[in-house]
């Protein structure tokens, strides 16, 4: 977009004003357009012209405006719980941080970051710490979600960067995707990739997931692979690629060292420990090998692996074996989880890095920076990495914490542990949103920060493009900038010059200063030509790939030449091999954990949206139908999964999906949403030898029923607090919506709703049936409904939807459960974009003789926006055609 289209400083989105900003969750970096309505509500739309999505939103995108109500923010610095002043809050943070330096050394403090800071908040928190705290404890989210692939690719091309661009998923003619559900993690790439195999259907594409992900609705072929051995895969790939004649010889001679080898290990193992079927191998194979134009998307079914970097390493060395990289359609592309994972690369904001891909145990790079800088001291070493970093919190070792933009009381493997080490931890600081997340529950100081829509900066996307975060509206309270803040704890340690930043763009400024002195060194990050960027041109910086040597330079692909960063200039193919499988616990299964749709990671902020709230609304845990016989679990009742590490209750998902031997549970649910479904606290924090990276994919855990004595179902005005063995809440338009189970039935089920709803004046109306141990409670306060609560014996069986549609109804309909025969129940939101139920779908597939996805889009307007529902849509339309068959 030109950039006179946006003011350059706005402070409020004002009618008739657009501002240019970039989405703030998943790497691929959608352009967001911000504008008000005429209610004077934010408006949001995707950026036509953002190189990174072209006008397309997914359903995460277009809830933003719902996450930005001050609702549940913190406004004020908190001390021990009680608000105050920021000037007594950061100098109590300056205090104890130099008190512990000065009685225990650099290395008694930490920080713990963050994959979604900005990338100039991100520079301070490491210049602080590593040039002036003098220690290298700062370690970052990233090492949970993108450090297998930096080990990797640093081994292999001696510098941590993405060879390709997006585009490169459009011209190629196959695209292999290795444990990435590409369809609900990063659904703009997804869609780009629906789109290019619409317009060109020779394209191929190949899901290597043991799942059956919603991502294989575009795939030809799905491997559901055993965990944990795509290094034996992709190893028989590489040996057929030599066998079959398909090596590029002069590639490898001249660009390529370690080829014997890698060659060798790959040939000595075998590909039966993948468990896949030997035809399918075969396709892979033939389709593989016999297509040039291929790129290999992978995620964090690689990199959560205790074996991540050497998947890495396979999966490059079939790249580079073929020389299928740095060219149009071809190469390796590790998508990005958060919206700056890669900004926080390049400003090393890992342990083990110093800023600018230099790397902290080269002297030479080392003094570089330390003159840079002008830092009083420099590490020499790496610091801790996550996992060791919090079992040195656990210790003690670690005695003064930061914890900014994470929340690793949920997000962390072994999180109990880790929540009981931030509990014990001698001071503990968190800078986030909100003071109620499971982590600033437990710290000594809560510092307000901004988020998005008032932050101020810049993010990476996966495709190495830089983007800026721009705000539409004021700080909410008196929260501050991260950057901001953290500037102002180092002025008030002692270090006044090197901090004495005032805006965003002298951060950058100095950042891309630093960038030109690495390359200097031969590094590729380079963004030099930003160095003198004005105040004006930072505002009105439109989307730009690095490296960025010049003002006006706009890279493409990387190692196009066949150069790569290595001494000798060559890439390195690793010799690697599959690890044999863990031994298995007797009746225990393989814990899988990711994502879904519609929430992100701890559900700070997409929780605040109703619709993205309607697709899946409590923590669930998917088994596959003969094993959910064998522990004898019936669909939608509840198990509990347990580990050493700790324990939680998930609502049972009966599906082949997930193959036998393996669950699988999302990462989202905290303890402000549900009693105890951190899943997370049942991960062990076993690493990959090499990043550090958890192996989040494999805990093994032992399923059980639940068997409560009753199931309940909420619907409240107000958000309620029960006390029972189980409970889940979601937001809905108009309130809540809970799910709940206990051991103890209530003697008196109006007195128990009453209490439940705190509204003990409440008008109460029931139906109660002893002999079946059902109940139906409605509370009308007022003349309206404010709270009705469902009870039974087994799951609950109403009308979720028309139920939460009844809050304020005057009548006491609801205590039917369902809807009468005139008033159409929609049924569980498929659609988030357009809030579509599945039976609104099903009814108009079986009314209108819909055959299509894009006929349901046109006759109720579902999957026409984001695309994110069109595999669900598919496999409605699918259903719902074989039984209009079958009848
Ligand atoms: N909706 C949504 N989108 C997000 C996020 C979110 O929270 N919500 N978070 C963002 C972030 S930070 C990240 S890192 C990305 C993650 O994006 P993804 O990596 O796509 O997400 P996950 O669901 O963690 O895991 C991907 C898949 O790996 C598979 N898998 C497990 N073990 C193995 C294995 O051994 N081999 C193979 N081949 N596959 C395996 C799982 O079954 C799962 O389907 O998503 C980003 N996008
Ligand atoms: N079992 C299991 N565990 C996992 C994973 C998995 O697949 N399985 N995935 C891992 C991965 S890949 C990731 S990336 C992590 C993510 O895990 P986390 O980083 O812990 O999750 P978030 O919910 O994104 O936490 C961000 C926090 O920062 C706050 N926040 C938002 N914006 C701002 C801001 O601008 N400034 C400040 N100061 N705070 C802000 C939010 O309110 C929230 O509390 O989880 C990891 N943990
Ligand atoms: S794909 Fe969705 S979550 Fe990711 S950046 Fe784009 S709009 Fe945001
Ligand atoms: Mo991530």
């Amino acid at each position: 977009m030109d950039g006179a289209d946006f003011p350059a400083a706005v402070s409020d989105i004002t009618a008739g004003t657009t501002v240019c900003t970039t989405c703030p969750y998943c790497g691929v970096g959608c352009g967001v357009l911000a504008s008000q309505s005429d209610a004077g509500d934010p408006k949001i739309k995707g950026d036509p012209a953002h190189p990174a999505n072209l006008g397309r939103l997914c359903s995460k995108g277009s809830a933003l405006g719902e996450t930005l109500s001050p609702d549940g923010r913190l406004l004020a610095p908190q001390v021990d719980g009680q608000s105050t002043d920021w000037d007594s809050a950061l100098d109590l943070v300056a205090h104890r941080f130099k008190d512990t330096i000065a009685k225990h050394g650099p290395d008694s403090v930490a920080f713990y970051v963050s994959g979604q800071l900005l990338t100039e908040d991100y520079y301070v928190a490491n210049k602080l710490m590593k040039g002036f705290i003098g220690s290298a404890n700062i370690d970052t989210n990233s090492r949970l979600c993108m450090a297998s692939t930096v080990a990797g690719h640093k081994r292999a091309f001696g510098t941590d960067t993405v060879p390709g661009i997006y585009e490169d998923l459009e011209q190629a003619d196959l695209i292999t995707l290795v444990g990435s559900n590409l369809a609900w993690c990063h659904p703009v790439l997804y869609q780009r990739i629906v789109a290019a195999k619409k317009a060109r259907p020779s394209m191929k594409v190949i899901n290597i997931d043991p799942r059956r992900t919603a991502t294989c609705d575009i795939a030809d072929l799905h491997l559901p692979i055993a965990p944990g051995t795509d290094v034996a895969l992709f190893n028989h790939l590489l040996s057929e690629i030599h066998q079959q004649g398909a090596l590029d010889s002069e590639f490898i001679a001249n660009h390529v060292t370690g080829f014997e080898d890698a060659l060798n290990a790959a040939s000595s193992d075998s590909v039966a420990a993948t468990g896949l079927r030997h035809e399918d191998i075969t396709r892979f194979l033939s389709l593989w090998i016999g297509t040039e134009k291929t790129v290999t998307i992978f995620s964090q079914g690689v990199n959560q692996s205790s074996q991540g970097t050497d998947k890495v390493n396979a999966i490059l060395n079939c790249h580079l074996a073929t020389g299928r990289i740095g060219k149009p359609g071809m190469g390796p592309f590790s998508v990005t989880g958060q919206p700056n994972a890669m900004g926080g690369r390049e400003v090393g904001g890992l342990a083990n890095m110093l800023a600018c891909h230099l790397d902290i145990e080269n002297p030479a790079h080392r003094m570089t920076v330390r003159d840079f800088w002008d830092a009083p001291a420099m590490p020499e070493v790496a610091g801790l990495k996550a996992v060791d970093l919090f079992e040195a919190v656990g210790r003690g070792d670690i005695k003064a914490l930061w914890v900014m933009c994470t929340n690793p009381a949920v997000s962390m493997p072994d999180a109990d542990a880790v929540r009981d080490a931030i509990s014990g931890c001698d001071f503990v600081v968190v800078s986030d949103l909100s003071n109620t997340t499971d982590t600033a529950r437990l710290a000594d100081v809560v510092l307000p920060a901004t988020g998005w829509g008032e932050k101020d900066g810049t993010v990476t996307n996966s495709e190495r493009m830089i983007s800026r975060q721009r705000p539409i509206t004021a700080p909410v309270g008196d929260s501050r900038h991260d950057w901001d803040i953290i500037s102002d704890v180092a002025r008030r340690m002692g270090w006044a010059d090197a901090f004495a930043y005032e805006t965003p763009a002298e951060i950058f400024r100095e950042y891309a200063a630093l960038s030109g002195l690495a390359a200097g060194h031969g590094r590729d990050f380079d963004i030099s030509g930003l160095s003198d960027l004005s105040d004006k041109d930072y505002a009105l910086f439109a989307p730009t790939r690095w490296p960025i040597p010049t003002k006006d330079s706009q890279s493409s692909r990387m190692f196009s030449d066949g150069k790569f960063f290595t001494p000798s200039g060559r890439a390195n193919m690793l010799a690697v091999s599959q690890s044999p499988a863990a031994s298995e616990t007797a009746n225990t299964f393989r814990l899988n954990t990711g994502r879904i749709r519609d929430q992100w990671h701890t559900m700070t902020r997409t929780a605040k949206s109703p619709r993205l709230n309607s697709h899946m609304g409590e923590p669930f845990l998917e088994v596959h139908p003969q094993d959910a016989v064998a522990i004898g679990l019936s669909p939608a009742s509840l198990a509990r999964a347990s580990s050493p590490q700790g324990s939680a209750i998930l609502r049972v998902l009966v599906t082949d999906r997930v193959q036998q031997g393996s669950v699988f549970a999302p990462i989202h649910w905290t303890s402000e949403y549900t009693g105890n479904g951190r899943i997370s606290s049942l991960v062990n924090n076993q690493t990959d030898a090499i990043s550090g990276q958890p192996d989040s994919k494999a805990a093994r855990v032992h399923i059980e029923p639940l068997n409560p004595a009753w199931y309940g179902f909420a619907i409240s005005a107000q958000s309620i607090d029960p006390d029972t063995t189980y409970w889940a809440k979601a937001r809905h338009s108009g309130g809540w919506r809970t799910e709940l189970a206990d051991n103890t039935i209530p003697d008196d089920w109006e007195a128990y709703a009453r209490s439940l709803f705190a509204a003990t004046d409440a008008e109460v109306s029931s139906v109660i049936d002893p002999k079946k141990g059902t109940a139906r409670v409605a509370l009308h306060q007022d003349g309206q409904l404010v709270g009705a609560l469902f009870a039974s014996p087994t799951p609950v069986s109403v009308a979720r939807s028309w139920v939460s549609g009844r809050l304020g109804d005057a009548d006491t309909a609801v205590l039917a459960g369902f809807p009468g025969a005139d008033q159409p129940d929609p049924g569980a939101t498929v659609c988030a974009c357009f809030n579509v139920g599945i039976n609104t779908i099903t009814d108009a597939i079986t009314a209108q003789n819909l055959m299509t996805v894009e006929q349901i889009g046109i006759a109720l307007e579902a999957g026409s926006n984001c695309g994110s529902c069109r595999p669900e849509l598919a496999a409605i339309l699918q259903a719902a055609h074989s039984k209009i068959a079958a009848e």
